[in-house]
């Protein structure tokens, strides 16, 4: 409201409200700014995880329950902002998934879509619909909306992944659904890598395989680091960096060469040693996973130091410098997908 009220009028508003209230009716006029809001207004919080802090309290919490009784045994990284949401971003989830040698984590598939980023240990694997992905140190492995997936550990260390799922944007459409599969683990359907060799190639088969199962037609779920890192490196070495980004590689969906997922993002950025980003602001909060190198993330004049493995987050809408100490590689993932298939995303380049 802009012009005063007398006071006469303002006690009789505060009658009728009171009045309205019990019937499911609201004065909009009270509540505009903060509803529609001339610039994103995130109550997220910039955060980052320590990686070591956090493996500790995860390994001793494989001390006390295991992957089956716990069904996922993960530790939720919450963003300090949105207290009681289980959400890293106001749309996304982030959390540290530990499997010891011999667990299964046990078949189940649910409406949101994940992905899983290893931080530590080889040799566990992903199974979607019954293939395997045997996963490596940073390899990006997805596991699309409603495809059943199990993981197991067959090797001899603790194995630790990132989850990234969409389950706020889900429960924000009251669209969840899951379901679990008898059997603890899928049986296997192809043999691992299988997608890769059929989809992987620039080629897709021309008779129906086992992945064109999948509703979403997302084909490739395996992003092995090994083939990833070396395309950064090419791209550094052949290419001068964008202000803003740095040397950057979206993972696409070999399908339609969109996003990985219909409401998920993810790419990795190779900042060169002593390279500082101009500022830019997004409309897709971010969650970034350190791979290698030192350096600096400054966020609203707040500098917050990088380690390898460490997790930050930077909401919606503010302002993200970032400055390389060694040669700075990154892994992020947001909702810019989702955003603009709604027409909603936007960014700010200073
Ligand atoms: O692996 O399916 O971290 O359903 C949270 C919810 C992992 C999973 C999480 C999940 C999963």
């Amino acid at each position: 409201m802009s012009a005063a009220l007398s006071n006469d009028a303002a006690t009789q508003l505060k009658a009728l409200y009171a009045e309205m209230q019990p019937r499911g009716l609201y004065p909009l006029w009270e509540v505009l700014g903060a509803l529609v809001t001339p610039q994103p207004r995130s109550p997220a919080r910039v955060h980052r995880w320590r990686y070591a802090e956090a493996r500790d309290y995860l390994l001793r919490a494989g001390d006390l329950i295991s992957a089956a009784q716990a069904e996922r045994r993960v530790l939720i990284m919450e963003n300090p902002g949105l207290p009681g949401s289980s959400s890293a971003t106001s749309s996304l989830y982030a959390g540290l998934q530990l499997i010891l040698p011999g667990e299964i984590a046990p078949c189940h598939r649910h409406a949101q879509c994940a992905l899983r980023f290893v931080m530590e240990g080889e040799g566990a694997f992903t199974a979607v619909d019954g293939e395997k992905a045997i996963m490596r140190p940073f390899d990006l492995v997805l596991t699309p909306g409603w495809q059943w997936h199990d993981h197991g550990n067959t090797s001899a260390q603790p194995m630790i992944w990132l989850d990234g799922l969409d389950i706020p944007t889900v429960l924000h459409f009251d669209a969840s659904f899951a379901e679990h599969l008898p059997a603890s683990a899928h049986p296997e359907t192809v043999a691992p890598g299988d997608t890769a060799l059929r989809y992987g190639r620039n080629m897709r088969p021309i008779r129906g395989t086992a992945a064109d199962r999948r509703h979403n037609s997302q084909p490739l779920f395996h992003y092995p680091y090994a083939e990833w890192r070396e395309s950064l490196e090419n791209l550094a070495r052949t290419t001068a960096p964008d202000p803003h980004f740095g040397h950057a590689l979206e993972f696409t969906n070999p399908a339609d060469g969109g996003a990985v997922m219909p409401t998920i993002s993810a790419h990795v950025r190779l900042l060169p040693a002593g390279f500082t980003s101009r500022p830019r602001a997004a409309t897709d909060g971010t969650i970034f996973v350190v791979v290698e190198g030192q350096g600096t993330a400054r966020v609203e004049g707040k500098d917050i130091a990088l380690q390898p493995r460490d997790t930050l987050v930077v909401p919606s809408w503010r302002e993200l410098v970032l400055q390389a100490g060694t040669d700075l590689i990154l892994f992020g993932y947001s909702d810019r997908t989702a955003q603009e298939k709604l027409g909603l995303f936007r960014e700010h380049r200073g």
